[in-house]
C-alpha cells in the first residue's frame, strides 16, 4: 500500500468515526428530549374537561400547569358551565406522588384521591349556581398550586 493510500484510508476512518459520533450524540439527545407519555385513558372526554396533575417540564406544575398560570394568586384551572349541565372531568395524575381532585359541594371527600399514574373520571350534575373552589386535599410538595381552581356554575 502506497503512502497516499494509507493517508486516504486514515482520512476515511476518521470521517466514519466522526459521523458515527455525531449520529450517536443526536440519538442520545432525542432520548433526552423525549416527552412524557400520558397514561391510557388520559383523554379529554367529549363535552367535558381534562385535568393533568403534574410536576413536570412538559406538563407543568399543579393542575394543568396552575403554577405557570399564576396560582395561587390567580385561580386555575377555571371551569365554567351553565346550571343543569352534566359535568364530566377526567383527571390524570402523572406526578410521582398522590393527589386528589376535590370541588367544594360537588366533589368532596378523600374518595377522589388519585394514585401516581392513575386516571379517574368524575361526573356530576351542576344543579347549584355559584363559585366552587377546586382543590387537592392530599398534602403534597406542590400543594400551594393545587388549592385555588374554580368551578363557576352560571344560571
Ligand atoms: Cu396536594
Amino acid at each position: 500500500m502506497g503512502q497516499n493510500r494509507k493517508i486516504l484510508l486514515g482520512i476515511i476512518i476518521v470521517a466514519i468515526v466522526g459521523a458515527a459520533s455525531v449520529a450517536g450524540l443526536y440519538l442520545f439527545s432525542l432520548g433526552k428530549t423525549e416527552t412524557v407519555s400520558l397514561p391510557a385513558g388520559c383523554v379529554k372526554p367529549s363535552n367535558g374537561f381534562l385535568v393533568i396533575a403534574s410536576d413536570d417540564a412538559t406538563y407543568g406544575t399543579g393542575y394543568n400547569n396552575s403554577k405557570g398560570h399564576g396560582a395561587p394568586n390567580n385561580p386555575w384551572p377555571l371551569i365554567t358551565v351553565t346550571q343543569g349541565t352534566n359535568v364530566t372531568i377526567t383527571v390524570c395524575n402523572i406526578d410521582v406522588q398522590a393527589h386528589s381532585f376535590n370541588i367544594i359541594y360537588y366533589l368532596p371527600g378523600a374518595a377522589n384521591t388519585i394514585a401516581p399514574g392513575q386516571v379517574q373520571t368524575f361526573s356530576f350534575m351542576a344543579n347549584v349556581t355559584g363559585s366552587f373552589v377546586i382543590f387537592c386535599e392530599v398534602p403534597c410538595s406542590i400543594h400551594p398550586f393545587m388549592e385555588d381552581g374554580l368551578l363557576e356554575v352560571t344560571a
